[in-house]
């Protein structure tokens, strides 16, 4: 029902409401008073709060590295205008002649190894620390398609796909149009977060380890949620991990980052991180709902 060539012209306009209607009910069961929390927004710069020890430690490296860099950029700027105001041709009419300048040679040699070394020194444990994945609470399995996500809990054996809303899977063509802002409201969402917000979500219990397979089913997609820190490419016939634990309950949004495809700016991700209880809750509702849907693969086709 949700596949994307069979719904492409097939879908009546009524099926399209109660597919939407059925949809947008599920997404917002999880959501009631959840706060958005993860996405861009007009006009602002930096990262999205951290919130998971990974971004946090991924936008201390960062901020560490732009104060190296600003202060090299500094010296060597610095040096420069004094190179060019002391030794111009009227201030200085007799240039030297020397060629070499050993102890400056090995200095401009070893600063620089050192600073990699400083710089290495604390990039590579936050790199480490992305790859070890722990044991997890839960184990969710992506599988980037052209153009949605499947999101299969593979502790509880059921799966669902996660469309973006306005998507034609939802009634919609990629477009902002009024039923879809409709759509966007009905699912706990508004205007702004359209291109973002998903008719499904994963959601996940605050303060749990997740563990997060990713994959494609037909060409390179990217799983990502900048708030976690976290970006895998999901590559047909492999299949990587990825690790984060949430400290704070919200809406985190994503975006597929791996261009794949005609629809690849219409294939966000959407996690709702919750507390343990509405996460019990949810399962149920989950597995009620999704359970025994096959795990076929469905690839679309271009046409
Ligand atoms: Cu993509």
């Amino acid at each position: 029902m949700r596949n994307w060539t069979s719904l492409k012209g097939s879908l009546t306009a009524t099926a399209t409401t109660i597919a939407a209607a059925t949809m947008t009910a599920t997404a917002a069961a999880a959501q009631s008073g959840l706060e958005i929390v993860g996405r861009p927004i007009d006009g602002k710069m930096g990262f999205q709060p951290a919130v998971t020890e990974l971004a946090s430690e991924l936008q201390w490296l960062d901020h560490m590295i732009l104060i190296l860099i600003t202060i090299i950029t500094l010296f060597v700027t610095g040096l420069l205008l004094y190179v060019v105001v002391r030794y111009n041709r009227r201030l200085n009419p007799k240039p030297a002649t020397f060629t070499h300048n050993s102890p400056l040679e090995v200095a401009w040699t070893v600063v620089p190894i050192l600073i990699l070394v400083v710089i290495g020194a604390f990039s590579l444990p936050v790199l480490f620390k992305q790859q070890e994945i722990p044991v997890a609470d839960i184990t969710i399995k992506a599988t980037g398609k052209q153009w949605y996500w499947t999101y299969e809990y593979s502790d509880h054996e059921f799966e669902f796909d996660s469309y973006m809303i306005g998507s034609p899977a939802t009634g919609g063509d990629n477009r902002l149009t009024a039923e879809v802002e409709a759509q966007l409201v009905e699912a706990g969402y508004s205007r702004e977060e359209w291109l973002l917000a998903t008719d499904t979500a994963v959601v996940v219990p605050v303060g749990k380890t997740i563990v997060m397979q990713v994959t494609g089913a037909d060409v390179i997609h990217s799983w990502t949620i900048p708030a976690f820190g976290v970006k895998q490419d999901g590559v047909p016939g492999r299949l990587a991990q990825l690790w984060f634990k949430a400290d704070r309950e919200g809406v985190y949004f994503g975006q597929c980052s791996e261009l794949c495809g005609i629809a690849h700016a219409y294939m966000p991700i959407t996690v709702k991180v919750v507390s343990e209880a509405v996460y019990a809750t949810w399962l149920e509702g989950a597995k009620a709902e999704y359970a025994g849907i096959p795990a076929a693969v469905t690839v679309a086709s271009a046409d």
